[in-house]
């Protein structure tokens, strides 16, 4: 699916609307000054990069929630204005690699890849799964979730940051919303695959059984091995290898000692050569047509935590861009 001479496209996307903190604009920023476009050259790809993007500015008492949704302007047009970029580039047989910025971001990259891939699955690797709904967020238990070593959270489901909802929106699953009417539901349920989850909703619980969405948790990784997961995976929404792929990373999939620069850190994650394996295989089946690499924040954590993080970032990129230990 992707033309020779291989191109990818850097799409930056300096975006933090979908979620409360601070600094995951700057992701994008910390991805491209470790010298993430060099890198790509290195392994053989021609990489266009014309700076990040430029997104509208709406202001907060201009963008009240529409119900539960937090930002919802701001995140559809940021995201529309992203899936018409990844549309572009896709058409023209290039790989667009989305650096965020929240993963919010992933409804803009995702209908962007399928609308010129309809038949594209999307493999979804994240501690967490981001499919509230808008209702999903009264199912009425409030847990207290121990996220890391250093601290804990008190979060009764969806909170109505946008960033835990996006693969809802691309379902088609939960109310509409007027805002969202360019976001067409081309995702089925039977295309999508998570690996990495380890802190889901109990609301999300449900909606991941109802709709028989197949997910492999920690606990499959830890069950089977990184290597049985992956083809596991790919055999559910792949079965004849011949599908493009979308690859949503969010880099919290990854265990906090490996990346702790982001959102919410959760214990427990991918090892840096789980991380690391899944690229490469799906690298290797030489369908991907399309990467995000999501929820880096350099604002959190102390300097080499986030360099940490940035440089791994950057070399899940190069695994799923072709390069190889040997
Ligand atoms: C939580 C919510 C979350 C990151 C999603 C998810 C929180 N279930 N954090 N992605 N990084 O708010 O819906
Ligand atoms: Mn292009
Ligand atoms: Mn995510
Ligand atoms: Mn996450």
């Amino acid at each position: 699916f992707i033309s020779e001479p291989k191109t990818a496209a850097i799409v930056g996307c300096p975006f933090s609307g979908g979620q409360p903190r601070v600094g995951v604009d700057k992701g994008p920023i910390h991805l491209i000054d470790a010298g993430l476009v060099n890198q790509l050259v290195t392994l053989g790809w021609k990489v266009n990069f014309d700076g990040h993007h430029q997104f509208e500015d709406i202001k907060a008492e201009d963008d009240p929630p529409i119900g539960i949704l937090k930002n919802p302007r701001l995140v559809s047009r940021v995201s529309e204005s992203v899936a018409k970029a990844v549309t572009g580039h896709v058409s023209k047989g290039h790989l667009p690699i989305t650096l965020g910025g929240d993963h919010s971001l992933a409804m803009g990259t995702i209908s962007g890849t399928m609308n010129i891939h309809p038949n594209a699955c999307v493999v979804w690797v994240d501690a967490h799964a981001d499919i509230n709904t808008a209702e999903s967020t009264d199912s009425g238990i409030a847990s207290i979730k121990f996220v890391s070593a250093q601290c804990f959270s008190q979060q009764p489901g969806c909170t109505g940051n946008i960033h835990g909802m996006p693969v809802s929106f691309l379902l088609g699953i939960g109310s509409k919303f007027s805002e969202y009417a360019w976001l067409k539901p081309l995702l089925k349920a039977e295309r999508l695959v998570y690996i990495g989850l380890r802190d889901v909703d109990a609301g999300e619980k449900r909606i991941l059984r109802e709709n028989n969405i197949k997910a492999f948790s920690m606990h499959e990784v830890d069950k089977y091995g990184i290597g049985k997961v992956v083809e596991m995976a790919l055999n559910h929404v792949n079965p004849n290898r011949d599908l493009p792929i979308h690859l949503s990373f969010d880099v919290d999939a990854l265990d906090p000692s490996v990346a702790p620069s982001t959102g919410t850190p959760v214990r427990g994650g991918l090892t840096f050569r789980e991380g690391h394996y899944i690229c490469e295989a799906i690298s290797e089946t030489g369908l991907l047509v399309a990467l995000d690499m999501m929820e880096v924040n350099p604002a959190l954590a102390d300097d080499a935590s986030v360099k940490k993080t940035v440089a791994v970032g950057c070399s899940l990129v190069r695994s799923a861009l072709g390069e190889t230990l040997l």
